[in-house]
């Protein structure tokens, strides 16, 4: 058990305390414990051990002995009381986007909403519209957030799929008579969201493999084992299950078999027309004239026997790989990333200090950073006032002369208020280095209804100050659609102002999108690459941006924290310059 489950379990009893009408004091109390479980950088048993829960903040005694409770049965009373009482469908409801315990618990005492099935009948009848505070709009809005939920069910974030793959991958690696091993699939190619995990090892002894392949002790239960395959589940995000498929195949075959379980099978058909066209034949055993195997030992002989150039994972979509003019060696990659642009500090909602963030910026060979907290309107992220503010910088100054070999650049991830002005005045953003700008709130409805967000992102991009605009589109991967936001008129200023976009790299985001980064890109855009960091751990979610990145198409020249930081004061002068 870690600190996050125990955390989780202290967040669903506050979700329950809720809809079942605590007063918001008591679910507070909870909320708050909760938080502060998960932001502790000490193991909660330790602490627990010795006695010393109490010295979190917001754990008093009662508290600290609930989650000594748990710690010791795996169960707090009161949340048990709650399941006992409360319908089992409800907590799910809290997974809508729209929903909160407020609105939960309103269906489930006026109407007698227990479960997702009741909650849709519901919103097809008309009543839920008449409950008071509701109304039309927000049904809508919940109506949408259920289609949304149902789309995207099943399927696991990137983030998320990654580092299990990786885990099962270094496990499999052990098993006896292995040879390699690959992940293969759409986290290969570093789809937003996995539907299940690929692995292909090379290995003789196929039964044996498999047979320790389901004997992982992660396993939690095995879908199929035979002499070459074998699938398991393990358990992600709470109750879900994640499938992990693995092949066997020999070293002769291992190149076709990682060329075709990559993907896509989009990719995979235009890839065997070009071997019938040249009456050959194509499939996980290799490339085939007659009877004779022309390739198959390794992935890029396919490709170059088929007189193409080898096409990273990234770009397999059938989205013009085909036809791309050329090698594909400029595409971005991780070693190209000199500094990291956005990233959070304790002096509003990040974990760590400005030093620290540095010194692992720089263990990471960044040869440039910006320390970008939250401005004044972002509350609930304690953003900085002016003053606070102001003294930011000076700090951010300070740690830059005390921490050698790295530069850190006075930022700010400044709100674009729902009017379109900026949160900060122009003299604050203007003694910053590098200003990001965001929208946070009210990002379903603006001054000009449909085009709201549209037209708050254009008139950030006309301030001088604002360097790149974060996280462009809002959406959270599962969770919240993106804003509704014209991309060609927000791609066409971002060119004509001399605005970056951002690819936030935080797992939960991915934002833009790689259809997005396609779309900047061939208008001439140039990209940022960040991880927004609220931990020094975060920095290394950069791969994830870059894969992004990838998927999109872009080249190295086209993203700024690939290039010197000369450079980018260069360009972020240049803006300053045209105002
Ligand atoms: P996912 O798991 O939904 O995120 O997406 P993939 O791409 O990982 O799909 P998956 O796991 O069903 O299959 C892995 C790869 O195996 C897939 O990308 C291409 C290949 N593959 C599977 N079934 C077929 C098929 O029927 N035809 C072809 N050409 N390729 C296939
Ligand atoms: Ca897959
Ligand atoms: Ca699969
Ligand atoms: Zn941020």
């Amino acid at each position: 058990m870690k600190n996050e489950d125990v955390a989780k379990s202290l967040d669903k009893t506050a979700d329950l305390l809720e809809i079942d009408g605590a007063d918001s004091f008591r679910v507070n109390s909870y909320r708050r414990a909760a938080r502060s479980v998960k932001d502790a950088t000490e193991d909660v048993f330790q602490l627990a051990a010795e006695n010393r829960l109490t010295d979190l903040p917001g754990i008093g005694k009662g508290m600290s002995k609930h989650i000594q409770d748990f710690l010791t049965t795996g169960h707090i009373e009161i949340l048990d009381e709650l399941e006992a009482k409360l319908p089992h469908g409800l907590p799910a409801l809290l997974e809508i986007p729209g929903m909160g315990p407020k609105k939960v618990a309103l269906v489930f005492k006026q109407l007698g909403v227990g479960n997702l099935d009741d909650l849709k009948r519901i919103i097809e009848s008309s009543e839920m519209a008449q409950l008071p505070g509701l109304g039309e709009a927000s049904v809508r809005k919940i109506a949408e957030g259920v289609a949304f939920l149902e789309s995207s069910h099943g399927r696991t974030p990137l983030g998320v799929a990654l580092p299990i793959a990786e885990e099962f991958a270094e496990a499999v690696r052990s098993l006896k008579g292995v040879k390699r091993v690959e992940i293969a699939g759409s986290l290969r190619r570093g789809c937003e969201t996995i539907g299940d995990i690929d692995l292909l090892c090379e290995a003789a002894n196929g039964e044996t493999v498999v047979d320790g392949f389901t004997k992982l002790s992660a396993a939690r239960r095995v879908l199929a084992a035979g002499a070459t395959k074998g699938s398991i589940t393990v358990q992600v995000e709470g109750d879900r299950e994640l499938q992990i498929d693995l092949r066997v195949v020999e070293a002769d075959a291992f190149g076709a078999a990682l060329q075709y379980f990559t993907g896509s099978k989009e990719h995979n058909v235009r890839l065997r027309e070009k071997a019938i066209a040249r009456k050959w034949r194509l499939n996980e055993y290799g490339l085939y004239d007659g009877e004779k195997r022309v390739a198959g030992k390794k992935e890029d002989e396919i490709y170059k026997k088929l007189g193409l150039a080898w096409v990273p994972p990234e770009l397999r979509e059938d989205r013009g790989e085909f036809e791309a003019e050329g090698s594909f060696d400029s595409l971005i990659s991780l070693d190209d990333i000199r500094g990291d642009l956005h990233m959070h500090t304790v002096a509003s909602d990040g974990r760590n200090s400005i030093e620290e963030m540095a010194v692992a910026a720089k263990a990471r060979g960044y040869e440039y950073i910006a320390i970008c907290d939250h401005s004044k309107s972002s509350v609930i992220a304690n953003g900085l006032s002016i003053e606070r503010m102001k003294k930011h910088i000076e700090d951010i100054r300070t740690a830059d002369r005390n921490v050698k070999g790295i530069t850190i650049l006075a930022g700010c991830e400044c709100d674009i208020l729902p009017d379109g002005s900026m949160d900060f005045p122009d003299d604050i953003l203007a003694e910053c280095d590098w200003v990001v700008a965001s929208i946070h709130s009210a990002m379903t409805a603006g001054p000009t209804g449909k085009h709201g967000a549209t037209q708050r992102t254009l008139a950030a991009m006309n301030n001088p100050y604002v360097c790149a605009i974060g996280h462009p589109t809002g959406r959270l991967i599962n969770r919240r659609a993106a804003m509704e936001l014209d991309m060609s008129a927000v791609v066409e200023a971002a060119v004509e102002t001399k605005t970056m976009l951002e690819i936030n790299a935080s797992w939960q985001r991915l934002d833009l999108k790689d259809n997005h980064v396609r779309q900047a890109i061939e208008a001439g855009v140039t990209l940022v690459i960040d991880t927004d960091a609220h931990h020094v751990d975060q920095l290394g979610q950069m791969p994830l941006g870059v894969t992004t990145a990838r998927r999109g198409g872009a080249r190295k020249d086209q993203v700024v924290n690939t290039g010197t930081l000369a450079a980018l004061r260069r360009w972020i002068a240049a803006k300053r310059k045209r105002a």
